[in-house]
């Protein structure tokens, strides 16, 4: 309780006014709130929940795995694959131990860059959920243009790794403007595709490997101070069971919980 009440004002304005007197705003305004609309409490309730941007190239998994991790089945959402705006879910619990997750969109348009500054900068986010899936982005055609997507797997890699430079550099600086340490998720998605190189992905992923991947991390973890920025690395899966998977409901479901577990550990609910 305290703790999130604690985090509350920092998704207001900061700057002008003390902490304490934006203690009290909040107080107040919750007040008038109950006295008029009770669906703006609970809006505020579910605004104490963490935050969660959830970034990564179009086609990575970003969208099913919010899902999954807000307990939606995939597929009962009408969004497109490759949305282009900012996807919202909740992943509620009992007790305040829930999400809130903001998928920005992957392709580079106009509305990635707002929602990056959303995320990053207007209002930050307490941690970040990077999805990459070690090469097997599903490939989405231009518009306008026919014909199937033909990137070949180091070609999806190096595109990985270069949509990661936009979002570290982001996540340093929201990392050095901030008094307590941020956290980011490496969820090496997909597994499913690739059942036996599992370890192999998540050791491409990680810091001090000596990978590409590795050295951008380490790159980040450089620029935002060491102690200012924790990294881990998951394997997971949002798809399973179905006939030819390699990867069982089960065991993806498993995979998505132990996700779900370190989300939490890392924002201090358990
Ligand atoms: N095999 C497999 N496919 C997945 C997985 N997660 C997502 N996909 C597929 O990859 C494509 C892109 O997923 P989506 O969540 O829309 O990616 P986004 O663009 O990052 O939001 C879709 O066709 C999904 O069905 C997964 O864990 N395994
Ligand atoms: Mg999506």
């Amino acid at each position: 309780m305290a703790r999130t009440s604690h985090r509350f004002p920092r998704s207001l304005p900061r700057g002008r006014t003390g902490r304490a007197a934006l203690g009290a705003t909040v107080a107040g305004g919750l007040l008038s709130a109950a006295a008029t609309a009770p669906e703006r409490v609970s809006q505020f309730f579910r605004r104490r929940y963490p935050t969660v941007a959830v970034t990564g190239m179009t086609g990575v998994g970003k969208s099913q795995l919010a899902d999954r991790l807000a307990g939606r089945s995939p597929g009962s959402t009408t969004a497109d694959v490759g949305s282009a705006v900012m996807e919202r879910r909740t992943r509620r619990t009992s007790g305040l131990h829930g999400f809130r997750f903001l998928v920005v969109p992957g392709d580079n348009a106009a509305t990635r860059l707002g929602a990056l500054d959303e995320v990053f900068h207007d209002e930050p986010v307490d941690g970040v959920l990077h999805v990459v899936a070690n090469g097997y982005a599903t490939a989405r055609r231009a518009a306008g243009t026919t014909g199937a997507g033909s990137a070949t797997r180091e070609q999806q890699l190096a595109a990985e790794l270069e949509d990661f430079a936009i979002t570290a550099h982001r996540v340093a600086s929201m990392a050095v403007r901030r008094d307590k340490p941020v956290w980011l998720v490496i969820a090496v998605s997909k597994v499913d595709l690739y059942p036996d190189d599992i370890d192999a992905a998540v050791h491409y992923y990680s810091p001090g490997s000596g990978s590409p991947f590795g050295a951008k991390l380490d790159e980040l973890r450089a620029l935002a101070g060491g102690a200012r920025l924790s990294v881990d690395v998951l394997p997971v899966s949002s798809q399973g069971g179905d006939r030819n998977a390699a990867v069982s409901a089960k065991r993806s479901a498993v995979l998505v919980d132990a996700l779900a577990v370190r989300l939490a550990q890392l924002s201090g609910h358990v």
